[in-house]
């Protein structure tokens, strides 16, 4: 444990809103201060148990209730106490000043997990994942954030790092008795190990790309030709009229992103400027960015007007637009409810249908649906497909959702890399052993074993005053 000199306080809820608040105090001299500051009917604050609460005076100021903790067993791991007061700005304000007063120190942000983390109490990738629970709005961001939490992330780490220490303890071996020209480990069993390392620090990092999308909300851009209906389809998913639509094509020049949740993922909708070869520069630009947020979106929603005679090579114009960067592309033939148009309709959704399994766009992954933006019909199977192309598979999936774990896990497998080329060259095992060595302490930063106060700064200066 580590030995802290100071009693610092923070409020641990938003001031102001709600009922009540919670004043945060912790450190060594945390229930010295309480008896002399909050007088409680039986007995002192000092004298109660850990895991009790007492209702008492707190200076002429408030009527509270405090919640002792003892150490270890708090969240920090010191002496710490919670008071319960009324949510009002004055009151939590004059608490916080007389705290001051009687030798505790304001928190700065992020003090209490950071001294969580130093107490051993969870480690460097738990503290973050602290700050992503609080702020999760949706399911999915929730589980990803609590597995992380738990613990789940951090073992997979530590079961890579402990195959890699052993991988390290047989090249040692093999240094020690150098001089005598015995072979210890084959080299290709080690291959084997450094093979596996790379491989399961890969698929992590792999994750990141939608463990980020999830934590941010899933990129879903809406792209097609003017007055497909892209507009009006935005706003069916959003259930508010966010875009202008009308049936002058050309409508929306700049993209709209706007968020929703749906099967408990966060999605963020991006609505595109129609393409087309347009003569107007503005529009061009717009063009250009629809392009952009193309490449960018885990998901693209083509939208074809399907009543329209150009539907076919609108929809060509998609599939040929959708590169091999587009991880899943949702064709909607639109508009089915115009009765007018039938067979038109029928006609150009059945040829649809043959393009998509014809050979030609077999690279490209895609589900066509039929749908009426205006009439909300077909909707639901688009929600349906949606949240299923984003599902978590189960809680123990570990998804990497921070970009300071996605990177070190890269520069691991990088130098895991140089690893396998030195074994493989038969290069001598002492400067393999360097690159093992860089690839340990990468991906020990993750987990916090390896640590600087630079890289502690930083994480924990992005906390709130009271985590
Ligand atoms: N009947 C019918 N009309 C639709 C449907 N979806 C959109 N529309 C109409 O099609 C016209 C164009 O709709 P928008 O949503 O503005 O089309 P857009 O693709 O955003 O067009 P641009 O912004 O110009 O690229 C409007 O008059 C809509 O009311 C649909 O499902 N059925
Ligand atoms: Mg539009």
């Amino acid at each position: 444990m580590v030995k802290f000199f100071d009693t610092i306080c923070a409020p641990a809820s938003s001031v102001g809103t709600g009922a009540i608040s919670i004043v945060r105090v912790c450190g060594p001299e945390c229930f010295a201060i309480m008896d002399r500051l909050v007088q409680c009917r039986n007995g002192k604050i000092s004298e109660a148990k850990g895991y009790t609460m007492k209702r008492g005076q707190f200076s002429d100021v408030d009527d509270v209730v405090v919640a002792v903790f003892r150490n270890p067993s708090s969240y920090t791991g010191e002496d710490a106490v919670e008071i319960y007061c009324h949510a009002s700005t004055y009151i939590v304000g004059r608490i916080l000043e007389l705290l001051v007063a009687n030798g505790c120190r304001l928190a700065e942000a992020g003090e209490f997990t950071k001294r969580a983390y130093l107490n051993g109490k969870m480690d460097l990738a738990q503290a973050e994942a602290v700050a992503d629970v609080i702020t999760a709005s949706s399911e999915a961001q929730h589980k990803v954030a609590m597995n992380q939490l738990r613990g789940g992330y951090s073992a997979e780490l530590r079961s890579i790092r402990e195959e890699m220490l052993h991988l390290a303890a047989m090249m040692e071996l093999e240094l020690d008795f150098s001089e005598e020209d015995v072979e210890f480990a084959d080299r290709s069993q080690l291959l084997g190990l450094v093979d596996k390392a790379i491989s399961r620090c890969e698929t992590l990092s792999d994750s990141f790309r939608l463990g980020n999308a999830i934590k941010n909300g899933v990129p879903v851009a809406i792209v097609g030709a003017p007055n497909s209906g892209k507009s009006t389809l935005l706003n069916a998913l959003l259930q508010d009229e966010r875009a202008i639509v009308s049936d002058i094509p050309g409508t929306t020049r700049d993209t709209i992103e706007e968020c929703c949740v749906i099967s408990g993922v966060l999605f963020r909708f991006i609505d595109t400027a129609g393409i087309r070869n347009a003569s107007d520069e503005i529009e061009r630009l717009g063009i250009e960015r629809t392009f952009a947020k193309m490449r960018q979106a885990e998901v693209v929603l083509g939208v074809v007007d399907c009543s329209s005679d150009s539907a076919i090579d609108d929809a060509k114009m998609i599939f040929e637009k959708a590169s091999s960067e587009t991880r899943k592309l949702v064709l909607l033939c639109n508009k089915i409810d115009v009765v007018e148009a039938e067979l038109l309709v029928n006609k150009n959704v059945n040829t649809i249908n043959k393009l998509v399994s014809s050979a030609d766009y077999k690279d490209i992954n895609i589900v066509t649906l039929k749908i009426s933006a205006k009439q909300d019909l077909g909707l639901e199977e688009l929600r349906n497909e949606l949240g299923n192309s984003c599902k978590i598979s189960s809680a123990s999936d570990n998804l990497v959702t921070n970009a300071r774990h996605a990177q070190a896990l890269k520069s691991a497998a990088a130098s895991l890399r140089e690893v396998k080329n030195g074994l493989s060259l038969m290069i001598p095992t002492d400067l393999v052993a360097e690159d093992l060595r860089a690839a340990l302490n990468t991906l020990g930063s993750i987990t916090g074993e390896i640590s600087t106060d630079e890289v502690l700064g930083e994480i924990f200066g992005k906390f709130c005053i009271g985590k």
